[in-house]
């Protein structure tokens, strides 16, 4: 392998997991070789990386990465930037690391549940699951709306690895099951991270993809 190779990046520009890496490499303007999954066999060579077949994957000098907060953290690690993802500080990290999880467990996971009921047969579909996902999103709400009271950033003063992963999660949860105005902090939060550009890079790019959405996707952003 070439050592000037870049890190190979297998996702696409519409899926929250993908936008969440994609916002750390836009964060630093890192070079990555973008493979977008847009065939059967793009598809095939992620099912052969990650038998999972859960994306995005990042592949760099014989490593196969799996999991976004993984592949963020590693970034971190091997192409740090300007902005850093975690606190060079073990225990502040945690805060971070918990955060990043929140998003992921309590935001991205019901969120999904719903959009994947959607795409099933009307027959197949799970209406206690979907109204279970929707309270899980409004206590999820409420709670972040308490904890942004006072922040700027998911973790605090400093655009993290919990950003990275907020942007896409809250930009599709909104979208999923409307956040309530009453959660004034966290609409907020929401627009502060539509306007970072790397986010806002991330949504232009995923434009082109939105009559995809199962719920159909509303008018805005
Ligand atoms: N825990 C994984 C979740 C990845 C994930 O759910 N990705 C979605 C796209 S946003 C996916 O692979 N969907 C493919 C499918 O459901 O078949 C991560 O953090 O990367």
């Amino acid at each position: 392998m070439s050592p000037d190779a870049l890190p190979v990046l297998h996702a696409h520009p519409f899926s929250s997991y993908s936008q969440k890496v994609l916002v750390a490499l836009y964060e630093n303007g890192t070079p990555f070789e973008y493979r977008v999954l847009d065939s059967d066999e793009r598809l095939e060579d992620l099912r052969a990386l990650w038998p999972l077949r859960r994306f995005p994957v990042l592949v760099e000098g014989g490593r196969t990465l799996a999991e976004a907060s993984v592949i963020v953290e590693y970034l971190d690690l091997r192409h740090p930037g300007r902005v850093r993802f975690l606190p060079q500080d073990p225990i502040e990290a945690l805060e971070t690391r918990f955060m990043d999880r929140f998003f992921d467990n309590y935001v991205s996971t019901p969120q999904q549940t719903i959009v994947y009921d959607r795409r099933r047969p009307e027959s197949l579909r799970d209406g206690h699951g979907v109204a279970a996902a929707r309270a899980a999103l409004e206590s999820a709400y409420a709670w972040l709306d308490r904890v942004m009271a006072d922040r700027e950033w998911a973790a605090g003063a400093c655009f993290s690895l919990a950003d990275c992963g907020a942007a896409p999660a809250l930009f599709y949860a909104d979208w999923t099951h409307r956040i309530d105005p009453v959660f004034a902090n966290v609409i907020a939060y929401r627009r502060r991270l539509l306007a970072r550009p790397s986010f806002a890079r991330a949504v232009d790019e995923a434009r082109p993809y939105r009559p995809l959405f199962p719920l159909g996707a509303p008018e805005r952003d």
